[in-house]
Order: structure tokens, then sequence, then C-alpha cells
């Protein structure tokens, strides 16, 4: 018997809401959808050589998917190979295969949940070889996902040099690394302005890469002798050759030097490698065609402290064409003092 009220209407009216909410209650009690990765730890940048990288796929399941019987299976594929490097049937042993063969350590566990101990890589001594992309996939009788993140194994390489030596009537300046991976960046600076119509050459050797950099500086000007003269705290100052006794016309010829004296130049070198943080700098401080100091360093850019190096070494420079104990005419120090 069908009364036609109100209540009876709106039961009619919904039956499809009911419905949805009634999945949606199916759904929640089973702990939503089925296997998803919910995260992929891949450290974006190891350097070669380290004692290990852990990479890690972290899933969660659907209570029956926990089962023994519910088929898990975790593979992780390289650089989206065809077939897995690794694969782990949950309640089998983990398996090593193709480019990480013999690289694991497959007694690692990740977590102590049965469902979930062998879903990572334990990479021991990554190489640059390793560097790509790796996929973990997560798979289920009922359901599967994946997800992939890169990983950068870098070489710094060998110790970047920086050296100028004499071309017609300016200096080569050239810069090397080798040994670098992947493929690095590399920038001669004079001054901190990147030079232009730097040539450089990358060459591949052993799985890695040597590059150099090179550009010819324009004409120095002749050294003067109390640049030599004002570089004893300096590592170079045994390299000074000039004569510690200026006559009177080299402090004169020296103070007309200074007049139009630059000052010193710092010539670096910069080497970066892309992907990674990873940046060197190597430097020298060109002084009218001599090499007076050099200095390098892994982080960070070198230019200050090199720099007030320079400083120093400007200023001794210009108190020893200050002080008067040279015998020269009275004329001349005021012209060299005031710069004309
Ligand atoms: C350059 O700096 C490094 C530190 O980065 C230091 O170990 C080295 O002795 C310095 N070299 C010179 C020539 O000052
Ligand atoms: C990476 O490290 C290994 C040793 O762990 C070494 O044999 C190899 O030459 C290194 N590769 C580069 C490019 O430096
Ligand atoms: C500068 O020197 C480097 C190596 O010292 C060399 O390869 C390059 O060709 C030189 N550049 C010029 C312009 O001669």
């Amino acid at each position: 018997m069908t009364t036609p009220t109100g209540p009876t209407a709106a039961a009619i009216a919904s039956p499809g809401a009911c419905r949805l909410l009634l999945l949606l209650a199916i759904v929640a009690a089973h702990g939503a959808w089925g296997v998803q990765i919910t995260e992929l730890h891949v450290p974006p940048v190891v350097r070669n050589g380290s004692s290990s990288a852990v990479l890690d796929c972290e899933y969660s399941l659907r209570s029956d998917e926990l089962r023994t019987d519910s088929g898990l299976v975790v593979k992780w594929y390289f650089n989206n190979g065809p077939s897995p490097v690794y694969q782990w049937i949950a309640g089998g042993r983990p398996q090593d295969l193709g480019v990480l063969r013999g690289r694991l350590d497959l007694l690692y566990r990740a977590s102590d949940n049965n469902a979930m101990k062998h879903r990572a890589l334990y990479i021991v001594n990554p190489t640059t070889d390793l560097s790509g992309d790796y996929k973990c996939h997560v798979s289920t009788f009922a359901d599967e996902d994946f997800m992939t993140k890169k990983m950068v194994v870098f070489a710094p390489g060998q110790d970047l040099e920086v050296w100028g030596s004499p071309l017609g009537e300016g200096v080569n300046v050239t810069c090397r690394g080798r040994g670098v991976y992947p493929e690095p960046k590399i920038a001669l600076y004079v001054d901190q302005a990147e030079l232009p119509g730097v040539a450089v050459v990358s060459t591949p050797r052993e799985g890695a890469f040597d590059v150099s950099a090179s550009a010819l500086l324009p004409p120095p000007t002749p050294p003067p002798a109390p640049a030599a003269a004002a570089a004893p705290a300096g590592p170079a100052a045994a390299a000074a050759t000039a004569p510690d006794v200026p006559d009177a016309s080299a402090a004169a010829s020296a103070a007309a030097a200074a007049a139009v004296d630059p000052g010193p130049a710092l010539v670096g070198c910069q080497l970066k490698i892309p992907e990674t943080d990873y940046a060197v700098q190597k430097s020298f401080i060109y002084y009218k065609g001599e090499r007076i100091a050099t200095n390098d360093s892994g982080a960070g850019p070198p230019w200050v402290t090199v720099l007030s190096c320079a400083l120093v070494a400007h200023l001794l420079h210009l108190m020893l064409l200050l002080l008067p104990p040279l015998p020269r005419p009275l004329s001349h120090t005021p012209c060299a003092a005031v710069a004309c």
C-alpha cells in the first residue's frame, strides 16, 4: 500500500545518493584504494664512492592486500629499462638483477612489516654509472602503482688546475678539470666578470669528462720592481726575482707605472656540476703579467679572501711609493702620491 506522502517521495528521489554513501562506507572500511606509493625516497645527489645510497619506496596497502596471498611484488627499474633491476615477491627473497647485480646489500630491511621489509634498494658504493631514473613499481593482484625519481652520482674529478702561459703579447689562461661526472660547466673570470669568448673543450674519458677552458688576456704591462718587493707575505715570495735594490730610475719608472696601474687582476676559474650544488674555484692574482698568489676552494666564492690579499699587496705597493727613503727628486714624490 502506497501513500503519496512527503517522506515516501523523498525515499524514491534519493536511491542514487544512498548507493553512493554505501559505496563510500565500503571503501572506507577497506582502507581506501589498493596499493599506493606514499613516498619515494631517492637521494637526488650522491658522491661517487660513497659508502651507500638507500632508495626507499614507501607504500600503503589495503588490509586484504597485507595477506601473504595478495600477490605483492616490488620491482625497481633503472632508466625506464624493460626489465627490473630488482625484484621482491613478498614471502620470497629479494633479487638483484641487471645493472644492480652484485651492487646491493640484499639483507637490508627497510621495515619490520613482512609486507614491506624488502621494498628498498641498498646500493653499496654507488658509482657514476648508477646515475639515472629509478622507478619503483608495486603491485598486488588487485592494484598497482609506480613512481620515478632521479639520482645523480657525481665525481668531482682531480684537482682543478688554472694557469697562464705567454702567448704573443698576451697571456693564454687555461683551466682544466679531469675525470668529472656528469659533464661539468667551466668558466673563466677576471675580477669576477666572466670572460667572453672562452674556448671550452670537453672530452669523454672512461665514463667521465675531461674539460678545459682557455682564453687570451690582453698584453700585460711590464712588472714593476715595487710589486716584487711588496709580495714577501705571499707564497710567491720565493719566486720573486726582482732585485731588492731598486735604483732611482727604476723607482721613478715604477711610480710612473703606478700612475696608470689598474691594480692586480684576479683571474679565476669555476667548475660546476649541473644538477648538483658542487662547485669548485681556483684563482690566481695576475699582476702586470706576474702570477703572485694562488688559491682554490671547494665551496663558495674565493674572491673575497683572495681579493683582500690583492688589496694588501696593492696597499703595500702604494706605501712603498709614498715612503721617502729613496734618493730621488722631491718633485716626483707628490706626483706619484696624487697619481698624476
Ligand atoms: C687556499 O685555501 C685552502 C682552503 O680552501 C687552503 O687549504 C690552502 O692552504 C690555501 N692555499 C694558499 C696558497 O693560500
Ligand atoms: C668512482 O669511484 C670508484 C671507486 O669507488 C672509482 O674506481 C672510479 O674511478 C670513480 N669514478 C670516477 C669517475 O671518478
Ligand atoms: C692555450 O693553452 C692551451 C693549453 O695550454 C691550449 O690547448 C690552447 O690551444 C691555447 N690557446 C691558444 C689560443 O693558443
